[in-house]
């Protein structure tokens, strides 16, 4: 079965949205396997956003992912990480569709609200950086 990181960003957060986002997810069929909230430190989040170190919105993306605790969930499902991804709708949420979780919620391109896992490979890598193994209930 197919796992996905979902992170509920600052913005989300202080508007008391991670109730309605987990939740919409859940609506999808996706079981949630892992749960925990965390204030990321910068160098937690320059690790979580490595592959996007060379780009400008880099150190502005590492300060606001730690400027607030945040929630991590770990989703799991028959193509968890496509149908979170299609839930979430377009980085920029100027782009996303109404009735998705950025399109709904997502303030501009950086506080859109809502992360998820782009692969298999980066889900591995970034459920693994978020939560041991003891700390994942998967089936
Ligand atoms: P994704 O979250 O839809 O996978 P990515 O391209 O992986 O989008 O970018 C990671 C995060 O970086 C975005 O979710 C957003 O918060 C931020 N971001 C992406 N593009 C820009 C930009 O052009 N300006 C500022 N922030 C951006
Ligand atoms: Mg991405």
């Amino acid at each position: 079965m197919e796992k996905t990181l979902v992170l509920i960003k600052p913005d989300a957060m202080q508007r008391g949205l991670a109730n309605t986002i987990l939740s919409r997810l859940e609506k999808l069929g996706l079981k949630l396997i892992a749960l925990k909230m965390l204030h990321l430190d910068k160098q937690f989040a320059q690790q979580h956003y490595d592959i996007h170190r060379d780009k400008p919105f880099f150190s502005s993306l590492v300060d606001y992912i730690s400027s607030t605790p945040i929630v991590a969930a770990a989703f799991e499902g028959d193509k968890a990480i496509e149908q979170a991804r299609k839930a979430m709708g377009a980085t920029d949420p100027a782009k996303s569709e109404a009735g998705t979780i950025r399109g709904d919620f997502g303030v501009d391109i950086e506080h859109n609200s809502v992360h998820g896992s782009d692969s298999a490979e980066s889900a591995e890598r970034e459920i693994s950086l978020f939560f041991t193994e003891e700390e994942i209930f998967s089936s």
